[in-house]
């Protein structure tokens, strides 16, 4: 059911429930307008999640026009993590982005952040609502936060992620909402926005001690004052793309469903419905869940941040009881079945803000088995999940380091060589560390498992090199660590660093190694 209001813009009642909201409904083009130069923009979206849809189109348009008239407009745009891939790059584009926080995975901006022409700060995604309101972003400006539809009294039923919305809502002086037809209504009552976070010393414990337990309310709230656009969109999220696991990240899988069993066979985690889960966004990550499917573990929980489409799967097989995520990362044929299904998904699945679902706290007295993509990992398990060489940003350390700090085991999942076996990701020292050899307890290629806990760096080396590394690139660690190990001041954590790392740059100097 619609009505006319402002500007010759329908508004869908069942959509926009409460007059005062229907009296809002604008262009986004309107609603961008009072975005100003150096402002900074808090927008929603986590993965391929709820994006607002009309935003980045209408201010790129905008940048362009003030441009043309001689103007400067650029502003600093702070999200959940990496946001729709057409969204960052419309805007990376334009040079609409000054400052870019917290996390990126698109080609354009990911350009412009190495070439300097973009400020981007990498910090782990439980810390953004906390730095955000400690003020290290200065005052927010501007909240777009698309949503499913806005109740009659008043308040925001969710879309496809929570990410930071709350704390968006909450510190912006501005709000611009997309209310997403697209977005099925039944995903009402999927959201648990929990609003009893607080900064130091008013901080309390939160009180969630299993994956499925609602510990918030449905509903994100805003101050009507702060609104000043009400944007109405009716388009699907933008799909993640995954493909069908191939024959390394079904051996990955392979390993660590095997490491599974051991681990319930030494009686470290039960066999019923071992620990909970979270895996990184990813083919592989996607495809040891798919692993799962054939694994005869069952009522698996996750808690995590993105719920992928093997998830799906696991859920409608009824071999993961729940799981808890801020975002739903699918595929189109994903979205389709979350879609026709809402109900029974909504059953098994809770979105809550980024800073419950990455929560260190949470992650470490639930026990979560942390599952992350790598770059790089080196001879003693310091693992380089961010820089390319060292120095160029590939996406960001996003909430691999919320959940491997805190993890009750913290593995890394990878294959064994990147270009087309040309680089090995097992490397003498890592040039870049996200995550440091104190926090890496399992590492994973096709060709094995490396299980960390309990040996001391000389004896993590060799069996890394034999359980993980390329067989075409073993003789060249092995020659690297009996040459270390065999100097007077080997140490503790055997190097030759005058060589660590031109050999890692001889490792990834395509075919210079392989000869
Ligand atoms: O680039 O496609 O241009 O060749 O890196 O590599 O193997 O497709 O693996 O998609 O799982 O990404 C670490 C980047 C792995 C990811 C990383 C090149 C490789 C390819 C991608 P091309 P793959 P994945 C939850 C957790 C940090 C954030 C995180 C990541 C591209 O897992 O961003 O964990 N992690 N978040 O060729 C040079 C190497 C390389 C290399 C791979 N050693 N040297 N290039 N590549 N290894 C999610 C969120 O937080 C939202």
């Amino acid at each position: 059911m619609s009505i006319p209001v402002q500007q010759g813009a329908a508004v869908d009642v069942t959509r926009i429930r409460h007059p005062y909201f229907q009296s809002l409904v604008t262009d986004a083009a309107t609603a961008v307008a009072s975005i100003g130069d150096g402002d900074t923009v808090a927008i929603s979206g986590f993965a391929s999640a709820g994006t607002p849809k009309a935003f980045a189109p209408a201010l790129a348009e905008r940048i362009r026009e003030v441009r043309a008239g001689g103007g400067r407009l650029s502003v600093n745009l702070l999200t959940g993590a990496s946001v729709a891939s057409e969204a960052e790059s419309l805007l990376a584009e334009v040079d609409g982005v000054a400052l870019r926080m917290p996390y990126q995975s698109e080609p354009t901006a990911r350009r412009k952040i190495n070439d300097g022409r973009m400020d981007y700060v990498d910090i782990h995604l439980s810390h953004v609502a906390q730095q955000v309101w400690e003020g290290y972003y200065g005052d927010v400006d501007v909240a777009v936060v698309e949503v499913a539809a806005i109740t009659d009294d008043g308040k925001l039923v969710p879309s496809m992620s929570v990410g930071n919305n709350k704390t968006w809502l909450e510190v912006a002086d501005k709000v611009i909402l997309e209310v997403n037809s697209w977005v099925p209504l039944g995903v009402e009552g999927m959201h648990d926005v929990y609003y009893g976070t607080a900064l130091p010393p008013q901080r309390r414990p939160i009180m969630l001690t299993r994956p499925e337990d609602r510990i918030g309310q449905c509903y994100l709230e805003v101050d009507p004052s702060k609104v000043i656009a009400v944007v109405p969109t009716d388009q699907q999220d933008s799909e993640s793309s995954l493909t069908a696991p191939d024959e390394v990240s079904r051996a990955i899988a392979g390993h660590v469903v095997e490491f599974f069993r051991h681990e319930v066979a030494c009686g470290r985690m039960p066999a019923k419905g071992l620990l909970p889960l979270q895996a990184g966004i990813g083919n592989v990550a996607n495809a040891v869940l798919a692993g799962l499917e054939e694994s005869p573990l069952t009522d698996l929980t996750c808690y995590s941040e993105v719920i992928q489409d093997s998830m799906l799967r696991l859920i409608r097989e009824g071999k993961v009881a729940h799981a808890s995520a801020t975002s739903l990362a699918l595929s189109s044929a994903g979205l389709t079945e979350l879609v026709d299904n809402i109900d029974l998904y909504r059953e098994h699945i809770t979105l809550r803000p980024q800073e419950i679902s990455n929560h260190p706290e949470i992650v470490r007295r639930l026990g979560i088995i942390g599952m992350n993509g790598m770059l790089e990992a080196d001879l003693y398990g310091n693992v380089n999940s961010t820089h390319v060489g060292g120095t160029r940003i590939m996406n960001g350390i996003g909430g691999s380091g919320d959940f491997t700090r805190n993890g009750y085991v913290s593995m890394f999942l990878s294959p064994s060589t990147a270009k087309g076996g040309a680089v090995s990701a097992i490397v003498p020292m890592v040039p870049h560390v996200d995550h440091t050899e104190h926090d890496v307890q399992v590492i994973v290629t096709e060709h094995g498992l490396a299980d960390l806990r309990g040996l001391s760096p000389r004896r993590r080396a060799p069996l890394i090199v034999d359980r993980c590394a390329d067989p075409a690139f073993r003789p060249l660690l092995h020659d690297y660590l009996d040459r270390a190990n065999a100097r007077p001041d080997a140490g503790n954590t055997p190097h030759i660093l005058e060589e660590a790392f031109s050999f890692h740059t001889r490792l990834a100097a395509t075919g210079t190694m392989l000869e």
